[in-house]
């Protein structure tokens, strides 16, 4: 190991680098770590992987080394997903002083392979290596890197190359989702169409014990703010609505709603610039309760994804909070809501396990994700169970996120059922409520309906914008959605069913129209799906290389 970067790189802003994530394919079985049951896709991970051709299917960028691209001026590419054989010919297309690597911990034998790949092909390379793969416990004896970096590393990287490190945050324009498919159908990707990602900070200072982000950024009480004011992050999103023409954002802060005041001055220039803007927030109950409904439906917010945990275990986030109330009244308001339930909780038994799955499916939210609970290295929780010798030793880091089996002796739970509970919550709330898809309408409905007439227009248009898809092609999907559900549940399918009289209520011709004309050609497509992924189609996001201050390294003779 190098000594720990205070002094920076010889060649400073002018040295070469490129920046890495983790090489595919991801959705197989492998020596490296890729397991088929954790896809590089955020809904069919972990989401609504039980729904089949129903599932959303898309891709997310790799905004962590976009954000320090954008950030340094040294030449820096910005390679995302590529194969091991397009990694190694970046390494030897070109001469990289730096190539850091970005990972997670799951992919830590994926960085080893990596770093192995540059000290083969390009010998002379510092290498770095950051993201959470950083945060395992001796990961220094694991990987063969020069420099790891633990927690936020732009300030590291500016620091590394001498460069301001307090130096105002550029953010870069990130569309925030790619290839996104649905019903067997590739949605077109035309400008403005997909919202933007803003990332306002990292971290998230209610530290709950088993949360990593929350870790690896400092802890309870503790966070890295990139735009701590209203006006800064209302300038960020002017500038990045003209870019990328979009009028709807994907907020990527562990806990945006925490910050009221910066919230609140946002909404207030939004309110001053007329902006009819959608937010998709994630969000804790105690946070959410920080808000009256009118200020989260006048600042946009239209889709909130909130630990629901358990009512059970004293997270102090829930505390005083009645969870299935707020979820039914958000939902009330056409704000959806994706509930994250965590499956394996210390007081879960077998006995009171498919108790506890039922009433969090009861609050029927749009989407619902379950994750087992998992001590990941870097948590408190780790710690703890470490320390009570609870930790299995022969748990695979690939298998350690969060949607196979325990990594920790439950008290009550077996290894094994662990699994059966998962795969049963995920299939148990598709059936008993239905396509995600479906739950959304039904959810933007409601807040059309509400919110039609509203005197502020910012609002009226969001509605207005939401209810035009309800009337056209959502409709087709609830068409082919409730003839497809009679089999598997004839109430889901008259709930579908009366929710398109309802719809076709409010636009009569364009609606049944739609259906009409569409729905056939989605049916087709959800069954042509549906035979696809029986037969083991997996979906793989595409090669990024992206170059910024890029000049043409000089040949020296
Ligand atoms: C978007 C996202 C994804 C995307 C993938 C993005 C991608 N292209 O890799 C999708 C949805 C596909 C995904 C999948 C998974 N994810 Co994910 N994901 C996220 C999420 C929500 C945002 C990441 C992000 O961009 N953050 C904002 C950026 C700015 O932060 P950052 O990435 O951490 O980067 C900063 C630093 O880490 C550091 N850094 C990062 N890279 C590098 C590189 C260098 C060289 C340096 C110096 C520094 C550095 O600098 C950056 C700026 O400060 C995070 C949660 C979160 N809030 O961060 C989870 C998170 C990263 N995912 C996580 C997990 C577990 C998974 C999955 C295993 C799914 C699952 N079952 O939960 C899969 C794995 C997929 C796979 N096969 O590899 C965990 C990681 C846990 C851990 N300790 O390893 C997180 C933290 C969520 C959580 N709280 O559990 N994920
Ligand atoms: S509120 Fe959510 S993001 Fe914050 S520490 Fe808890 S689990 Fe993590």
């Amino acid at each position: 190991m190098k000594p720990s970067p205070v002094e920076t790189h010889p060649k400073a802003s002018q040295a070469r680098i490129l920046l890495s994530s983790v090489f595919g394919p991801y959705a197989q079985d492998d020596e490296f770590g890729s397991r088929s049951i954790n896809p590089m896709e955020l809904y069919h991970n972990q989401v609504t992987r039980a729904q089949g051709s129903f599932s959303l299917r898309m891709f997310h960028r790799s905004w962590g080394i976009m954000m320090i691209q954008e950030n340094i001026s040294a030449p820096c590419s910005v390679l995302d997903f590529p194969t091991r054989e397009a990694f190694a010919r970046e390494l030897t297309a070109n001469h990289y002083d730096i190539v850091g690597i970005s990972g997670i911990i799951v992919n830590v034998g994926k960085v080893r392979e990596m770093c192995r790949m540059v000290r083969k092909l390009s010998p002379d390379s510092t290498i770095i290596v950051g993201g959470h793969v950083a945060a395992i416990p001796g990961v220094e004896a694991m990987i063969d890197a020069d420099h790891i970096v633990r927690g936020e590393g732009i300030s590291w990287m500016r620091r590394y190359l001498g460069e301001d490190e307090n130096a105002p945050i550029r953010h870069p324009a990130i569309v925030s989702g790619l290839r996104t498919r649905i019903m067997g159908m590739l949605l077109p990707e035309r400008k403005g169409g997909t919202a933007a990602t803003i990332i306002p900070s990292v971290g998230c200072p209610m530290g709950c014990n088993f949360c990593t982000t929350s870790a690896f950024f400092g802890g309870k009480g503790k966070f890295v703010n990139f735009y701590e004011t209203g006006d800064e992050l209302f300038a960020v999103m002017c500038q990045i609505e003209a870019e990328l023409k979009v009028h709807s954002f994907f907020v990527m802060d562990e806990n945006f709603l925490l910050h009221r005041t910066r919230a609140m001055r946002l909404l207030e220039l939004m309110k001053q610039a007329g902006k009819s803007w959608e937010l998709s927030v994630f969000a804790s109950a105690n946070a959410i309760k920080k808000y009256t409904m009118l200020e989260l439906v006048e600042l946009g917010v239209s889709w909130v994804w909130m630990g629901l945990e358990s009512p059970h275990a004293g997270y102090s986030k829930l505390q005083g909070n009645n969870v299935g109330e707020l979820t039914r009244e958000l939902r009330e308001h056409g704000i959806r809501v994706q509930g994250s339930t965590i499956i394996g909780l210390e007081h879960h038994t077998p006995d009171n396990m498919a108790e506890e799955i039922e009433s969090a499916i009861a609050y029927q939210t749009d989407f619902h994700q379950f994750m087992l609970y998992t001590p990941v290295p870097g948590t408190p929780l780790y710690q703890e169970m470490s320390e009570q010798g609870r930790m299995l030793p022969d748990v695979d880091l690939a298998d350690v996120h969060g949607q196979f089996k325990f990594n920790f002796k439950h008290a009550a739970i077996s290894r094994e059922d662990s699994k059966r509970f998962l795969d049963w919550a995920f299939w148990r709330d598709f059936e008993r409520n239905g396509p995600s898809l479906y739950r959304m309408c039904r959810t933007v409905l409601q807040g059309w309906q509400r919110y039609k007439n509203y005197p502020d227009p910012r609002v009226r248009e969001r509605f207005e914008r939401e209810a035009k898809k309800l009337n056209s092609a959502y409709n087709a999907a609830l068409w082919v959605m409730e003839r497809e559900f009679k089999n598997v549940n004839r109430t889901v399918s008259e709930r579908i069913h009366k929710l398109r009289r309802e719809v076709e209520k409010e636009s009569p011709v364009v609606a049944r129209l739609t259906a009409a004309v569409l729905g056939p050609i989605l049916l087709w497509t959800t069954r042509r799906e549906e035979n696809r992924l029986a037969k083991g189609r997996t979906y793989e996001p595409p090669t990024f290389l992206e170059r910024r201050n890029w000049v043409p390294a000089v040949e020296t003779p």
